[in-house]
């Protein structure tokens, strides 16, 4: 089985690499799709502390992840499911029912998000230090 997950991984942090090993460990490999440093500027107006080339190289690098490739757009979540022969998508439950009308492509699985640690915060945290 193969899952798909997408995500910024911005400050690649413990919330991170729990879900993707959780994802992992419910299938046979891991595709990651990683959303573009202008698809998080055209979503949150600004550009992620990592750009995209080197929170694509810290994936790559994981020994849970088998593949990734860029996420250009929130939308084409049918197109990227059927290039990469995705059998469940799995995302975070800040997403839940979100992706709830791709469930006719391929499972679709939320999983609890790691407690008290976010990309957020973490900037929160260094800019009062
Ligand atoms: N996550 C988590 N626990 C945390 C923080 C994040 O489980 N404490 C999960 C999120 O739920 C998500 C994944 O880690 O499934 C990546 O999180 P983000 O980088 O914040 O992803 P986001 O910016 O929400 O991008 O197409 C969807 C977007 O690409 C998702």
């Amino acid at each position: 089985m193969r899952i798909i997950t997408f995500g910024t991984f911005d400050m690649f942090h413990v919330g991170h690499l729990n879900i993707l090993e959780r994802a992992r460990s419910m299938g046979d490999s891991l595709v990651v799709g990683v959303s573009s440093d202008a698809l998080n500027f055209a979503k949150k107006g600004r550009y992620p502390i990592c750009n995209q080339d080197d929170r694509m190289r810290i994936l790559a690098a994981l020994a849970c992840v088998d593949k990734v490739f860029v996420e250009e757009s929130l939308e084409q979540k049918a197109e990227y499911i059927q290039r990469y022969g995705a059998d469940c998508l799995v995302m975070g439950d800040d997403w839940s029912g979100k992706f709830d009308h791709l469930n006719t492509l391929c499972q679709v699985q939320y999983l609890p998000r790691t407690p008290a640690i976010s990309t957020t915060e973490l900037i929160e945290v260094v800019r009062s230090a």
